[in-house]
């Protein structure tokens, strides 16, 4: 599974994160600290609303030179670490180990993503041992992500977030002729999916998004807007590469568990 790695930014610690990088003697001054995020769909990065992250994981905060750091798993970064991804080959030590939940409520810059700062989220339903176990949100095409928002502005408190934290409204990035140009909330409608936590409905809404989105997509913004989303995918995914922010992440085959199972 070829997934690209998003690079977004962390431009804002909470005050919880900071304490905590200030006990273990990490200082952040002229560091640059990026969540990676695996993502499947390069040419959805416009309609970011956020990053999300699971309070259950404990995520590796890993340096890869230059006063640059990549918060993900392990996991990851191991397999990173043997595709020329990181300073060297083999070495995957962390510098920290940071739980999700000191990451949330943190604010980030997402590359491509039409709202400028946006905020760390966290997702319950995040797979430890698949992609980095960083998700970005775009909540316009990926059903989980729509549902997950549609929790988090809902239960605020439940979550121990802010409601202004949440971005309501997906931004319309692809158009479709079946679902229009909010695949995901058609869908989830649709299929009448109440939570995140509905895997079945949810793996069927993803596989039907997919497949319009591929096949019948087309790109509603950015540079490469009026061409399909089988054409306009590498050439967003291309860029993002050749500007520095993003990376190219393979998943060893045995590794990569799916959701369906
Ligand atoms: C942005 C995005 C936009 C995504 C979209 C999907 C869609 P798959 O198909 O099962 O391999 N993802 C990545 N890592 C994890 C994880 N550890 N746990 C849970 N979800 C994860 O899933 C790949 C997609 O699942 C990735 O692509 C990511 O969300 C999420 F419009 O990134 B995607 C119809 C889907 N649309």
């Amino acid at each position: 599974q070829e997934y690209t790695g998003i690079k977004i930014q962390v431009t804002g610690f909470t005050d919880d994160a900071i304490k905590f990088f200030q006990e273990k003697g990490f200082e952040l001054e002229g560091k640059k600290i990026y969540l990676v995020a695996a993502t499947l769909r390069p040419e959805t990065m416009y309609g970011q609303t956020c990053c999300f992250v699971s309070r259950k994981i404990d995520y590796g905060l890993f340096s890869v030179g230059n006063g640059e750091y990549y918060i993900c798993t392990k996991r990851a970064f191991k397999n990173m670490s043997y595709q020329d991804l990181t300073p060297k080959r083999g070495d995957f030590d962390e510098t920290l180990i940071v739980n999700g939940s000191l990451l949330v409520g943190s604010k980030i810059h997402a590359p491509l993503a039409e709202i400028q700062s946006l905020r760390v989220l966290p997702m319950e339903t995040i797979l430890e041992a698949k992609g980095t176990g960083v998700v970005t949100c775009v909540p316009s095409d990926s059903p989980d992500d729509f549902v997950t928002i549609r929790d988090l502005y809902t239960k605020p408190d439940y979550y121990g977030i802010e409601e202004s934290w949440v971005v309501k409204d997906p931004i319309a990035i692809v158009g479709t002729p079946k679902y229009g140009d909010k695949c995901a909330e058609y869908l989830v409608n649709e299929l009448k999916i109440h939570s995140p936590k509905d895997t079945a409905q949810l793996t069927k809404a993803k596989e039907l998004a997919y497949k319009e989105g591929y096949y019948s997509g087309k790109l509603l913004k950015g540079k490469y807007a009026g061409q399909s989303v089988e054409e306009a995918k590498p050439k967003v995914k291309n860029d993002l590469v050749a500007a520095g922010e993003a990376i190219v992440y393979n998943e060893p085959e045995s590794l990569v568990v799916s959701r369906s199972g």
